[in-house]
């Protein structure tokens, strides 16, 4: 699909995203790769920290052998966040969210990206890496003014240790959240698929439920995806050159 100066797509999806009332937008890595944040399956290997694929740092078993080594996967990966700004992908969806009566957005990314865009309501399937949970009261603690050094931070309220409010493999999502997304994707008349490998469970179920429910589901990603052919249309590029151009005639 070569990229004409103003628009993208077929006339479907021109008509569809003229007239839809019901949208849902389902994002991953990708959607915020542009902005310089390293995306965890792209050209073929998996993000690896210290020798250890992500699946394994990120995971429930590592949190309980190394709470420690866990804080500092994301303390780096914070400290790589500090510096990044939305892309133009970002602010498209944050301003299609004024354009629709309803546009529900869900993100597998803990980047807070899309917030800073503007999008409002944003269900976080995985967490956020600027919050931390106490394990003991299970109180929330924001992390982005919180100084952390090694040390495993501790509970302002109760003195706990806190964790990264983030969903880890092997643990269950927000209570809520993947419900709310579901509820979403039956009800939707279009799903845009953005920035995912859609390989992780149980969000890459989302695009499935609303494909499902007869939805007319279009993917953007420059590569293809196990999603691909269960798109009624599939967009070959990078989010933040696209999708300025959707709908555009
Ligand atoms: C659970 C937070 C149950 C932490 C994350 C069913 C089948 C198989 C396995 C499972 C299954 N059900 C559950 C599992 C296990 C597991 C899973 O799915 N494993 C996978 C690896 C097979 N799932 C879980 O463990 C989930 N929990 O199932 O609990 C349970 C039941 C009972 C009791 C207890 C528990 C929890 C999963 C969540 C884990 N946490 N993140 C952290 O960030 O470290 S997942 C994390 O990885 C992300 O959030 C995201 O979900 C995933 C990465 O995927 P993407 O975001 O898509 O990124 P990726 O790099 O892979 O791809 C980027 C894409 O963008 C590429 O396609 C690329 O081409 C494209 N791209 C690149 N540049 C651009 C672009 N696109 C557009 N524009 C560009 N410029
Ligand atoms: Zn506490």
């Amino acid at each position: 699909m070569q990229a004409a100066a103003h628009s993208v797509g077929s006339q479907k999806l021109r008509d569809v995203f003229a007239n839809a009332e019901k949208v849902l937008v389902v994002t991953g890595a990708g959607v915020s790769a542009e902005s310089g944040v390293p995306t965890f399956r792209g050209g073929g290997n998996t993000a690896v920290w210290k020798g250890m694929p992500f699946e394994v740092i990120s995971s429930a078993g590592m949190l309980q052998r190394d709470l420690p080594a866990v804080w500092e996967w994301f303390n780096y990966r914070r400290g790589l966040l500090r510096s990044v700004k939305p892309n133009p992908a970002h602010q498209a969806i944050a301003e299609w969210q004024n354009q629709y009566k309803h546009l529900s957005l869900v993100t597998q990314n803990i980047d807070g990206l899309h917030q800073a865009a503007g999008s409002r309501n944003v269900i976080e399937l995985h967490g956020s890496i600027w919050r931390g949970r106490c394990f003991d009261c299970g109180g929330l603690q924001a992390l982005r003014e919180l100084r952390i050094d090694d040390d495993v931070p501790a509970c302002p309220s109760c003195g706990g240790h806190l964790r990264p409010d983030v969903v880890l493999f092997g643990e269950m999502l927000p209570a809520g959240a993947f419900e709310r997304a579901a509820q979403e994707a039956g009800d939707c008349e279009l799903c845009f698929v953005i920035g995912t490998s859609a390989v992780v469970y149980p969000a890459a179920a989302i695009p499935e439920i609303a494909r499902a429910a007869g939805a007319y589901v279009v993917e953007v990603n420059p590569e293809l995806t196990p999603l691909s052919g269960l798109c009624d249309e599939v967009l070959t590029g990078k989010a933040g050159e696209v999708l300025p151009l959707i709908g555009k005639s």
